[in-house]
């Protein structure tokens, strides 16, 4: 395999300027750093990211090339635009559903599109055959398509660190369909919740109509697939730093430095997601409501500075350091001040002496991706003492039962959790931290990465079978093929062929009523059902109606409304393939689907004997398209428990019985013909694709057009398949079968 390519909107150094002149790197800390150092030490590959914007110099690129890492050089003005504009002015606050702090600037989305293309033309300019590339965060989200574009055949992963939010709210992001396509060009998104995972499912499907099965699997198109993978923490580097013997002495100190109260700590970068406010009041509620608490407790808040240069950070610097002047002012007893507030970013050794010395670690964002100190927290409690508190709209809390989850918004009720947190009885409080541990542990950074690079594999296979697939399956069949397949039908005792109807015998029409039959089509399938070894079946999702009418002189076999009803050939009547079925629905979804023909122009609603269809071919395209999103999405969650089955087939959505469909319906028939030693299937749509899903893999299955299909073969057009008919009746006349 070759190499891992990791990319990142930063560099995971900076660089300063030694006396002599000489530029040193040096590592910048972080969660995600201390995840992909390992990965990228331990490889071949390279690590592509900026180093803020201008120009880098060649002896820079130069100490970078000594460790694989690569320098996106960026213009200044579009680097800030980019990342305090675009990025951190509307993706970063309304991702985390913070509406009030996006402030869009067109400008800032050029900028954020021409920052993506520059890291998509260094990283095409650095891959070599065989590489794979990683990419980080939402800096980068239209990345993926523009590699995809430039790179059709390298396998890319990208993992979100943010929420991923509603797509309610995802329907409010300016140049939310660029963004979504861009992200759509992964092979594999990783994001850290379940919910995250299914509102992407949802917004990809309500904003840009691109449908995921329920595994995550996208349905059609380029391979890819959305997977959880919750990040951790660098366990064994956290008990390291815990169990030196110099933190046991720091942490001595800092128990008297805050004259032996219980300490409540918070550590945060200074972001208005992280709830520092409403953390404050909690504390503050507290001990105004509980006036015993004053001597005995004290709130230490950490607060790493962080995007000072973005208006919103500096009012919630003021608006913090008003609030903690305050609460001190009020409540400050015996010259005990109830909330230290420490603007600054410490070492790594002097945190984990906080998190030792804390005996309740107070995390109240209003949202977070996931948020690893909480988990910090809990890998350096090796005695399992120690209460977690955590905001519930912390990814992290999916996975942190034993915590004490709360609601920050809730401000009397995070009071009461930290009440009960420091009232908490040292047995229940190791109870749950042995198993917040244990989980901790078992889920670390290296687990994540692990688990990412394995769904990256699978990813990887299914793009390379796909490029082998589509190779093949886009080009048309050859004449050589046509000859094989019209020789072996020859040759057949007895063989079936399964045609569809709309866009398959006939070009799609207008209206289904001018989809007739042409008379060449008429005299081809009449040659054909002269043949008494050769079975002829029209299945079709029309009502059997105008299918009976339309071939009311023609012997061939028709099934109408995808299975529903069948005609034998020579007879009559219809009968019902699958009597017994619930069409309770029916009228409630009649009305619903005839309130879509109201609202679009154009649109009709076609009624069949068990099964309804909503048309929108006429409809203004884009429009359309939007409208039936809409409908598909009322009718599988209004209906989610009704026996109906709503499918989209070219410019329609029928919503039919469930579990009738085409190949259910054509192997049921074609058990009534006995033994078979051919069988021909030709669709155009998707509803095809349940026919092709039923043929064992002798058939011969034809898809009709360019959309992606289970059949392994492939005809432009109807009248490309009528003359492949034309040659079996020949063959079969000629041989006297
Ligand atoms: P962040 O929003 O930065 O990350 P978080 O996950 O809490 O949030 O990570 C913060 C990191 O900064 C921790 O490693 C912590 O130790 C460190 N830190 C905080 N205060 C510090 C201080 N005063 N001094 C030194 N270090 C300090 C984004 C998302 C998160 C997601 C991560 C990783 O917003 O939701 O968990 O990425 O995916």
């Amino acid at each position: 395999m070759g190499r891992l390519l990791l990319v990142s909107n930063r560099l995971p150094v900076s660089i300063k300027r030694q006396e002599s002149g000489q530029p040193a790197l040096v590592r910048s800390s972080g969660g995600l750093i201390a995840g992909l150092g390992p990965v990228h030490d331990g490889g071949d590959g390279e690590w592509i990211g900026s180093l803020g914007g201008g120009p880098v110099p060649g002896d820079v690129k130069n100490e970078l090339a000594k460790q694989r890492l690569v320098a996106v050089e960026v213009d200044a003005n579009d680097a800030r635009r980019h990342y305090e504009g675009y990025s951190n002015n509307v993706l970063w606050p309304l991702f985390h559903y913070l509406l009030n702090h996006v402030t869009f600037d067109a400008c800032d989305f050029e900028a954020y599109r021409r920052v993506n293309e520059r890291f998509a033309e260094v990283i095409a300019s650095r891959v070599k055959p065989g590489d794979r590339i990683w990419v980080h965060d939402y800096h980068l989200l239209l990345l993926p398509a523009m590699l995809r574009e430039r790179l059709p055949d390298v396998p890319i992963g990208f993992f979100l660190h943010i929420p991923f939010p509603s797509s309610e709210v995802v329907r409010m992001l300016p140049r939310r369909e660029e963004i979504l396509r861009g992200l759509a060009g992964a092979n594999l998104i990783g994001v850290h919740t379940y919910n995250f995972a299914r509102h992407l499912v949802s917004s990809f499907r309500r904003i840009i109509g691109l449908e995921f099965n329920d595994d995550g699997t996208r349905e059609s198109g380029q391979p890819s697939r959305i997977g959880v993978f919750p990040l951790g923490v660098d366990v064994a580097m956290h008990q390291g730093l815990a169990s030196a013997p110099e933190r046991a002495r720091r942490v001595d100190e800092l128990r008297k430095e805050f004259r032996h109260r219980k300490i409540v700590l918070g550590v945060d970068r200074l972001d208005y997601t992280k709830g520092i406010p409403l953390k404050i009041r909690a504390f503050r509620c507290l001990l105004e409501t509980r006036p015993e608490w004053r001597d005995k407790a004290v709130l230490v808040q950490l607060a790493v500075p962080s995007r000072d240069g973005i208006a919103a950070y500096k009012a919630l610097r003021e608006e913090v350091e008003g609030m903690v002047g305050a609460a001190n002012g009020a409540l400050e007893q015996n010259g005990l001040v109830p909330v230290h507030y420490l603007y600054r970013s410490v070492s790594p050794e002097e945190l984990s002496a906080m998190y030792l010395a804390a005996d309740v670690m107070l995390v109240t964002p209003v949202r977070d991706g996931m948020n690893l100190v909480i988990k910090e927290y809990v890998a350096s409690r090796l005695d399992d003492s120690g209460v977690a508190v955590l905001s519930e709209f912390a990814g992290a809390a999916s996975g942190f039962g034993e915590a004490l989850l709360h609601n920050p918004w809730d401000v009397e009720g995070t009071a009461a959790s930290i009440e009960r947190a420091l009232t908490m009885t040292s047995d229940e409080a190791a109870h749950r931290m042995k198993s917040l541990r244990h989980r901790v542990a078992t889920s670390d950074v290296h687990w994540w990465v692990g688990r990412f690079l394995a769904a990256f594999d699978t990813a990887t296979s299914e793009l390379n079978d796909f490029l082998a697939g589509t190779s093949e399956a886009k080009t048309y069949v050859s004449r050589e093929w046509v000859r094989g397949c019209v020789d072996r039908c020859a040759k057949a005792r007895r063989a079936v062929l399964a045609l569809d109807y709309d866009g398959t015998l006939v070009e799609l029409a207008r209206t289904p009523e001018e989809a007739r039959p042409t008379p060449r089509l008429l005299e081809v399938l009449n040659a054909l059902c002269i043949d008494p070894g050769l079975e002829v079946v029209v299945v079709s999702g029309r009502e059997h109606t105008s299918l009976g009418e339309f071939f009311a002189d023609v012997p061939v076999h028709l099934i109408a409304e995808h299975g529903l009803s069948y005609r034998a050939a020579g007879a009559s009547a219809w009968e019902h393939l699958f009597p017994d079925l619930d069409l309770g629905w029916r009228d409630a979804v009649r009305a619903i689907l005839d309130d879509f023909v109201l609202r679009s122009k154009g649109a009709f609603v076609e009624r069949k004997s068990a099964s309804l269809a909503w048309h929108y071919r006429n409809v203004e395209p884009g429009f359309g398209s939007w409208q039936a999103r809409e409908l598909v999405n009322h009718l599988n969650e209004a209906f989610a428990k009704s026996p109906l089955e709503v499918v989209r087939g070219h410019k329609v959505i029928e919503v039919r019985p469930l579990g009738v469909n085409k190949g259910r319906a054509l192997k049921t028939v074609m058990q009534r013909f006995g033994e078979l030693d051919f069988i021909f299937a030709a669709g155009d749509d998707r509803t095809d694709e349940d026919l092709f899903a039923t043929l064992p893999v002798s058939a011969y299955a034809v898809k009709i057009g360019r959309a992606v299909s289970l059949a392994p073969h492939r005809l432009a057009t109807p009248a490309q398949l009528i003359n492949v008919l034309k040659l079996i009746a020949r063959a079969r006349a000629a041989l006297g079968q």
